[in-house]
């Protein structure tokens, strides 16, 4: 199984982005059918190899059904259920090879990444990404490709932009700015459309890359050999518990020891939905579930829980409320001093969770949390079915914080490390 948080971003290197470019410009469409039809081919092979193990699993079954009563027969073939019926949806399929195929390859490609390297992983999370941010890109390139025309840029379609821009949640800041440069580069030479649209993606680019430099991390992953604390705070209802889930999965999925700690007590029903997805990543979940039970004695027991099984990272959900606020921010603060209290060597994460479709509402109100949880980064969810993708700049340039995840649906494996140079191709394609 692929390693999703340590596939090698930097191998997606701003050089590489130019050593490659004549290969992406190749308008034959060869390169891309044998990237095709290679992935094909692999998951051919991907889906014998699994049709093998369930035979064999069948074969197991059978040998343990003569051999023990009829009441463990039913917990194993119900356990045997699950888990393919998990893997079944867990397994991206291979689309048509169609404009998105292509336009997916071509951002791998200019990456960096060889055909050979190409995983349906990728290829289907990028062609996710694309759909999820056709409502922005529909409010903001098509108006502004048809402003663009084929003719340089004037100082009025400069305006335009900047228009489009606040329409799509960008902020005043990294609208300022991005604007700024446009003009400078627009008052020494003639930009022609082309160079004009090159030139804005690196400026989108380098707004949200800005404070992910700054952290000195270009991608989030648990560090191995101690313990990582990942707090998912942020408003209700924003996706907290879904996205703790799809990082279990993550996780798991790449090689590291995973506990959840359910420190939403608040709803009822929320510690539940925790198992739930425990259940389902096979991740050991610590919970109370007496009404109102202490958040921060659940951290407690699940830091101690997670030294003594040397886990590498624990996932601490939170609650949300918003209407008894100043309670909500005194227990951010009380789990924080537990965690810096009994862990005070481990990487602590605090991650905002901000739905991308609320747009800057949704981060102005969000960012009530920055004091009381002490955040470190974002993760955004929904940008299925949001019109306002362009959020994540205001969250780089006013919120001052990196976007370290992203999550566009609510499946398993709808959730992915942050890549600035696909969102930014993703939000302004073409095609
Ligand atoms: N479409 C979509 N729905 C999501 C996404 N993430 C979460 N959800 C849904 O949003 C709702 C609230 O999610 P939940 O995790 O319970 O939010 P919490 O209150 O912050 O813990 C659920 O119905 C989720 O399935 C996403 O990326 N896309
Ligand atoms: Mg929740």
């Amino acid at each position: 199984m692929k390693d999703d948080f340590s596939q090698d971003e930097k191998n997606f290197s701003k050089m590489n982005q130019t050593e490659n470019s004549s290969f992406v410009n190749d308008d034959s469409l060869d390169w891309a059918k044998q990237a095709y039809l290679q992935l094909k081919q692999k998951q051919k092979e991907e889906k014998e190899l699994c049709q093998k193990e369930i035979e064999e699993k069948e074969i197991l079954k059978t040998k343990t059904n003569t051999n023990e009563d009829s009441k463990s027969n039913i917990t194993v073939e119900n356990s045997l259920q699950v888990s393919q019926e998990t893997e079944v949806e867990d397994q991206p399929e291979l689309g048509d090879f169609d404009d998105t195929f292509t336009w997916s390859a071509e951002v791998l490609a200019a990456q960096g990444k060889k055909i050979d390297q190409f995983s349906l992983d990728d290829i289907d999370w990028l062609s996710r990404l694309k759909q999820g941010l056709e409502k922005t890109r529909k409010g903001f390139v098509t108006d502004l490709l048809e402003k663009l025309g084929d003719d340089p840029l004037t100082p009025e379609v400069l305006d335009d932009l900047e228009t489009l821009l606040l329409r799509a949640d960008a902020g005043v800041s990294a609208t300022d700015q991005i604007l700024e440069s446009l003009r400078t580069k627009l008052n020494e030479e003639v930009v022609e459309a082309s160079e004009g649209l090159r030139f804005l993606k690196e400026q989108l680019v380098n707004v949200l890359e800005k404070p992910i430099k700054d952290s000195g991390a270009d991608l989030l992953s648990p560090q191995k050999g101690c313990l990582n604390i990942w707090m998912l705070v942020g408003v209700n209802g924003v996706g907290k518990t879904t996205t703790l889930g799809k990082l279990a999965s993550v996780a798991k999925r790449s090689g590291f020891s995973a506990m959840i700690a359910a420190a939403d007590t608040f709803r009822a029903a929320a510690v539940q939905q925790v198992k739930v997805w425990g259940d389902r990543t096979g991740v050991e979940v610590i919970a109370n579930e007496s009404k109102n039970a202490d958040p921060a004695s659940i951290v407690f027991d699940a830091i101690g829980a997670s030294k003594s099984k040397n886990i590498d990272l624990l996932l601490v959900d939170t609650a949300g409320r918003l209407q008894t606020k100043n309670n909500l921010m005194e227990e951010l603060k009380k789990i924080r001093k537990i965690i810096d209290k009994l862990a005070p060597k481990a990487n602590v994460e605090s991650l905002l969770v901000l739905d991308s479709s609320q747009g800057q509402n949704g981060l102005r109100q969000a960012l009530a949390f920055a004091d009381s949880a002490e955040l470190t980064g974002v993760i955004l969810t929904k940008l299925d079915g949001s019109s306002k993708g362009g959020v994540a700049m205001a969250v780089a340039s006013e919120a001052k914080l990196p976007v370290r995840f992203i999550g566009a649906g609510e499946k398993i494996r709808d959730l992915r490390p942050f890549n600035s140079f696909e969102f930014i191709e993703a939000l302004l394609t073409v095609r």
